[in-house]
């Protein structure tokens, strides 16, 4: 039977949902698996996907779901590029009747019935994660360990939190000091280029705790080209576990990456479906992950997805 009009959200014309995705862009491995994972899964779930890339760019994201208001999707998912600013567009959305699901990256915003949940992982938790391996590989060792942090995107959800809980994993013992941070966007480009920096201001630099594998893998080129050894003069961390880093792992480059997974396609959809149905979802769905230090590398990276 052919489909009447659109009768408004939730409905879906002949059946098949329509879910407007804003992506934050693709600034990184991670990223790319992502964006692949999310549009695999909607076309197996049968789901007419409009998907819309922002550059990194908050405003593009505002356009982007104001225009999947007025086409009026079923559903709108995003993974917002910072965590403030939102809440005007997203009452836009629930003014308009359309469901708003959180993937990967959170917003901050005192009402959450701004959207109906969130699914990724816990930042914060990751973050601790990498301070916890610090703290234990040196525990033997006396003081100080002069860290050199790579900051995700600025006002960014994983960015926030894995300087948070890295902070908290450190802050019991003071031999451990992070003695300049910024940010590299993500990229392997501004990862590169903020490590020549932090290697010309730095005397003395023991460790790097990087946002994400291709911010490290930026700056292991720099840290290699000043004529150090990442791995053995300077230990580097990181969190993502994109094939690249296990891959630095397996040459003794990186020490230890944090696993955060970007294949969150197939639990989308799921949820997708659910809020458009009416049904209930729970306010949070977390991903499982991982952590994989140098001796692991090997076996795993076989296995890797992305
Ligand atoms: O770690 C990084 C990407 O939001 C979890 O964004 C994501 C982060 C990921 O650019 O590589």
């Amino acid at each position: 039977p052919a489909a009447g009009p659109s009768s408004g959200a939730g409905a879906g014309r002949g059946g098949t949902i329509t879910l407007g995705f804003s992506q934050v862009g693709a600034e990184s491995g991670w990223r790319t698996a992502n964006t692949k994972s999310v549009q695999e899964a909607a076309k197996k779930a049968g789901i007419d996907l409009k998907f819309s890339d922002a550059q990194q760019k908050q405003e593009n994201q505002i356009k982007a779901l104001r225009t999947f208001i007025q086409q009026k999707v079923d559903v709108i998912a995003f993974s917002p590029v910072v965590e403030s600013g939102w809440d005007t567009v997203l009452k836009e959305a629930k003014d308009a009747g359309i469901p708003v699901i959180l993937t990967d990256r959170a917003v901050d915003t005192k009402d959450t019935s701004l959207y109906k949940t969130f699914l990724g992982s816990d930042f914060v938790k990751e973050g601790r994660s990498a301070g916890e391996w610090l703290t234990g590989a040196y525990a033997n060792e006396p003081g100080p360990v002069n860290i050199v942090e790579l900051q995700g995107t600025t006002g960014s959800a994983p960015a926030n939190d894995r300087k948070a809980g890295f902070a908290e994993a450190i802050r019991g013992d003071g031999k451990f000091k992070i003695v300049a941070s910024q940010s590299g966007d993500f990229t392997r480009a501004k990862g590169k280029e903020v490590m020549q920096a932090f290697l010309k201001s730095q005397k003395d630099i023991d460790v790097l705790y990087a946002h994400n594998d291709d911010m490290a893998l930026g700056a292991i080129q720099a840290i290699e080209e000043s004529g150090k050894k990442p791995g053995t003069d300077i230990k580097v961390i990181s969190v993502d576990g994109i094939k690249d880093a296990f891959v630095a792992m397996t040459e003794g480059k990186i020490n230890v990456v944090v696993e955060c997974n970007p294949l969150l396609g197939d639990q989308l959809m799921e949820l997708a479906k659910k809020v458009v149905a009416g049904e209930n979802v729970p306010p949070r769905v977390e991903t499982e992950e991982g952590v994989f230090p140098q001796d692991k590398a090997a076996a795993a990276l076989p296995s890797r997805k992305y």
